[in-house]
């Protein structure tokens, strides 16, 4: 880490009790790490909300059997081009299939394309999670 500034915070001491309970329960071994990573996480959230290149992964559940699905969900992957990067496919069981889908690009297209892809009938279960690539942001002591 370069650059490295201190800074004081002042709060309440009930405020600070419950922090310190919230940091030990999330594993936290001091409050400088919990504090960094509160202010990272703020500010990923705001270049979410704007229109910067962030990474995505698409994690769904989907019904195999399910008419068509697979040729669906490709199509949408096709048309997203440059966007996907990678995509893994397990099959979970007789019926459930997973894939993990990741993609790179501004958040509102990787939004759009995860609603494309989560409204077909079949997909169960999805969830987007967007980051990015720590450029900005770095979370790495080494
Ligand atoms: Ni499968």
């Amino acid at each position: 880490m370069s650059n490295l500034s201190r800074t004081g915070v002042s709060l309440d001491g009930d405020l600070l009790k419950e922090f310190d309970r919230l940091i030990t329960k999330r594993g936290y071994k001091n409050r400088s790490e919990a504090v960094r990573d509160l202010i990272r996480r703020a500010l990923l959230e705001e270049d979410v909300d704007s229109n910067k290149s962030v990474v995505g992964t698409l994690t769904l559940v989907y019904d195999h059997h399910i008419p068509n699905l697979s040729e669906k969900l490709t199509d949408v992957q096709h048309r997203a081009g440059a966007m996907i990067l990678a995509a893994t496919h397990v099959h979970l069981d007789h019926h459930y299939c997973l894939e993990v889908i990741i993609m790179k690009g501004k958040s509102r297209e990787l939004q759009a394309v995860a609603d494309g892809i989560l409204a077909l009938r079949g997909v169960e279960l999805g969830k987007l999670v967007l980051t990015n690539s720590g450029k900005d942001l770095k979370s790495h002591t080494h």
